[in-house]
């Protein structure tokens, strides 16, 4: 039993110890302690509590020989830890009143803490999510990524403008992370093959570099449990033989430059999102994580059950999208040339132990890489891919004989230009499973990009609907909610989020109505008070909060937003005496670095902000902000002070979104489009409490085909043009009249991928709804109320228990 953590359910203990690590792990005294140091001393109390369920969880499964899930993810965006780790371990009171000694608050004490922002957006989130829910319901599991010393870079606006700074989150340490000096694996590159003339002699790659993988290990924390997970990241360190000093002095910095030529596998995460970097670092930090990762899995199991025959009875291997998908090709060598199993045998297993998610339909977003690339950093894995490849095409072609266009769609290999390897296509064939990420987005799979392996393999692909952890997006970011939450329904919901039902009847009482309005409010005084230190613009809390925050990208169509508030703009300057409803467009998002109309969008966005703002006519009655350096900490703020909701991808194009949730579950109403995880939100809280438009993906489909023309629209449509030529006339960038010409044109002229136009009027006809039900406050309540009540399904616990169940073949512990 747990001694030490009741022994320290004493206040004092807990103060006690906080001064004791001010002291020997931090160097200040307890009196001159800041709110950082503060936040360290609290975290290591924590780490010593975590410490201490780790060890005996781990010794529960190795005494169990427990099956484990071992997820590979190329991100992981965790955000803070400290106040997620407390309320787990149940520590959140001791630590607020430690806190108040020093004359703090615990929420000035958490906010010190730096965010680990190992992720890009959506797919690292969910990361992350999963993590907290395999803990809490005590699954036995491991999180495999790459421990980046250079996060998501941070985003700061000069000028109206994105600029990146790097993110040396672990430069100066972090409280959360426990060296494995014992664990590393020698990870290689390059170099060539050797055959032996006997047959039954395995190939022997001559490899030209090594690096070593060192293991950090980060505890995570199950709720409601004593269970926690494992996140191991990975750290590229330069072998131990080029040692700096057997170089003469005068070749120490050509020595330095080598030794980095290995490190810098582990410095920066790739920022990009849904557009991926050709480099070929990038594909040696996919290999790198992945081989380390696989080289651990079968070391562990080998170490527990001294043979590998039972390898697929004992692990699950999740691949998060393709970027581990290497891992295929990766445990077939280590089978094979390492332990000399058999082809046959060791491909059986393989594809019993790997299972694929997919998170994106867009065919420009599948990884693909060139044959030469992976020859030359990989040369027996491509030995390896082509042999699986043959193997798999002889089967396809006995289901089809002669149809060669068929055979060439499923090829892992694209030949119709320079040669590639189709990374989804090695993750399908290695796999025994492969999920999409909504209903909508999984039924799309089997119908375009997937549709040639479902034929051959209907049974593989199946659904599996993404989740939040209610935890971190509910408990903590909404203090307010959860404390109404639990006077309301009890506080089960942390764990049984299908408890929230019990909301729905409440939304009829005048008096609960009132009192969640006024946690809103004082949601929307806090997220004000973020956006006035931020960005020095002053909003009106009583003004409807309209947040889109996500990721920049076209398909996500902030431009639709941004056309739409100009619309408004121009309509109040014409009306500036009608009743208008006072709303504050509220966006936050990063751009990748090279992607230019993602970034010029960034800056129209600001540039509009910049005169709607000022404009006195207006009387503030609008207001548009674009709050810098989103992640998972502003997110935190954003959320639970949203009234709108913006998810309008144009139909078909976001497998899922996640921010969707987080949002309706802090009772947020949706304004959005047909498609991902929408579509199953509007099923759950009902058609009356959402507001969907446009477009829906048969009928994308349909106006693109039937050649789609934007320019005849701008031009029958006067309030639409009169928007386009404003923006392409320099209303909003009179020091450069021309700058959004081109952002214009290539709507009017460059096709409108992304059917901006063609969703223009509904789009508008959905935000005057949603003014309309807003001067009615009662009636708003009503519906935000249905919307938490109805979130209960989209928690991240339903998703894992899924994945348990229809992939793993996991037993939940809890
Ligand atoms: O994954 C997102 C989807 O766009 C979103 O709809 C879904 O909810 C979420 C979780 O399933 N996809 C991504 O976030 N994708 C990436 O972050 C990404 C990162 C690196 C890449 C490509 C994509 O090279």
């Amino acid at each position: 039993m747990n001694t030490s953590t009741a022994a320290l359910t004493a206040p004092d203990r807990f103060e006690a110890q906080v001064d004791r690590h001010l002291l020997s792990t931090v160097g200040v005294a307890p009196a001159d302690a800041t709110h950082s140091d503060i936040m360290h001393a609290v975290a290591q109390v924590a780490r010593e509590a975590l410490s201490r369920r780790w060890v005996d969880a781990d010794a529960t499964d190795r005494k169990a020989r427990a099956r484990r899930v071992c997820y590979l993810s190329m991100e992981f965006l965790i955000g803070r830890t400290l106040g997620n780790a407390l309320a787990a371990i149940g520590m959140d009171g001791e630590a607020a009143a430690a806190a108040r000694q020093h004359a703090a608050t615990l929420e000035d004490v958490a906010s010190t803490e730096l965010d680990a922002a190992l992720g890009n957006g959506g797919l690292g989130r969910l990361a992350a999510c999963f993590l907290d829910s395999m803990a809490t319901l005590g699954l036995p599991s491991f999180g495999y990524g790459i421990r980046y010393e250079y996060g998501m870079f941070a985003q700061a606006i000069a000028g109206g403008r994105q600029v990146e700074h790097p993110d040396p989150w672990v430069e100066d340490g972090t409280p959360w992370e426990f060296p494995r000096q014992a664990v590393s694996y020698p990870v290689r590159f390059g170099g060539w093959v050797e055959h032996p003339e006997s047959p039954a002699a395995a190939p022997v790659w001559r490899h030209a570099g090594e690096v070593s993988a060192k293991a950090y290990d980060m505890v995570i924390p199950g709720h409601g449990t004593r269970r926690v997970s494992t996140l191991r990241l990975w750290k590229a360190v330069a072998p131990a033989q080029i040692d700096l000093h057997a170089f003469n002095s005068g070749d120490y910095q050509r020595a330095a430059e080598y030794k980095n030529q290995f490190e810098n596998i582990s410095w920066v995460l790739y920022p990009n999102d849904s557009t991926p970097a050709g480099r070929e670092l990038r594909l040696r930090q996919e290999f790198f994580f992945t081989s380390a990762s696989i080289q651990d899995i079968v070391a562990r199991h080998l170490a527990e059950h001294g043979r590998l025959d039972n390898l697929a009875e004992q692990v699950a291997i999740h691949l998060n999208d393709t970027h581990p998908a290497i891992g295929v090709a990766e445990l077939m060598r280590l089978l094979i040339d390492e332990q000399h199993m058999a082809w046959a045998e060791a491909w059986a297993l393989t594809q019993r132990v790997f299972s694929y998610t997919n998170h994106t339909l867009m065919p420009e977003a599948l990884e693909t890489w060139p044959v030469a690339l992976i020859q030359h950093v990989l040369p027996r894995h491509l030995e390896i891919i082509f042999r699986i490849n043959h193997e798999f095409l002889a089967l396809a072609a006995k289901r089809r004989p002669g149809d060669d266009a068929f055979l060439r769609r499923l090829s892992l290999i694209d030949e119709s230009g320079e040669r590639r390897v189709r990374m989804a296509n090695l993750a399908i064939v290695g796999s025994h499973k492969v999920n999409g990420v909504s209903a909508l987005h999984s039924e799309l799979l089997v119908k375009t990009i997937f549709a040639d392996f479902a034929l051959l393999w209907p049974e593989r692909f199946i659904n599996i609907t993404n989740g939040v952890t209610p935890r971190r997006w509910l408990a903590q970011a909404n203090p307010g909610l959860a404390g109404l939450l639990d006077r309301t329904i009890g506080s089960d919901w942390r764990l049984h989020l299908e408890q929230l039902a019990k909301l729905a009847p409440h939304a009829g009482d005048a008096a609960f109505r009132r009192e969640f309005l006024a946690v809103k409010h004082a949601n929307k005084v806090r997220l004000a008070d973020h956006i006035r230190t931020a960005t020095q613009v002053v909003v009106d809390p009583e003004s409807l909060f309209d947040v889109q925050v996500k990721r920049i990208h076209e398909y996500k169509r902030q431009l639709l937003n941004v056309l739409h508030l100009v619309a408004r703009y121009q309509a109040m300057l014409a009306e500036p005496d009608a009743d208008w409803v006072p709303r504050t467009a509220i966006f936050a998002g990063k751009a990748a670095s090279s992607y230019a109309m993602a970034k010029n969008i960034i800056r129209l966005i600001n540039d509009v902000g910049a005169v709607v703002n000022h404009d006195a006519r207006l009387r503030g009655r609008l207001k548009v902000v674009f709050v810098p350096n989103y992640g998972v900490s502003v997110a935190e703020i954003i959320m639970p002070g949203a009234d709108v909701s913006e998810q309008i991808s144009t139909a078909g194009t976001e497998a899922s979104g996640t921010g969707n949730m987080k949002l309706a579950m802090n009772g947020a109403l949706t304004v959005g489009t047909d498609d991902g995880a929408n579509i199953e939100i509007r099923q759950n809280v009902g058609d009356d409490n959402i507001f969907i438009f446009g477009l829906k993906t048969p009928e994308v489909a349909a106006t693109r085909a039937a050649g789609y023309q934007p320019l005849r629209i701008y031009e029958q449509n006067a309030r639409l043009k009169a928007v386009l030529d404003a923006i392409a006339g320099g209303s909003f960038s009179h020091d450069e009249p021309a700058r959004y010409r081109g952002l214009v044109d290539s709507l009017l002229w460059g096709g409108d991928h992304y059917l901006l136009l063609a969703d223009f009027d509904a789009y508008c006809a959905a935000q005057s709804q949603v003014d309309a039900l807003y001067r009615d406050r009662d009636a708003w309540a009503r519906k935000a109320i249905a919307n938490v009540a109805g979130m209960g399904s989209f928690s991240s616990d339903r998703t894992i228990a899924e994945y348990a169940r229809e992939v793993w073949k996991l037993q939940p512990g809890r």
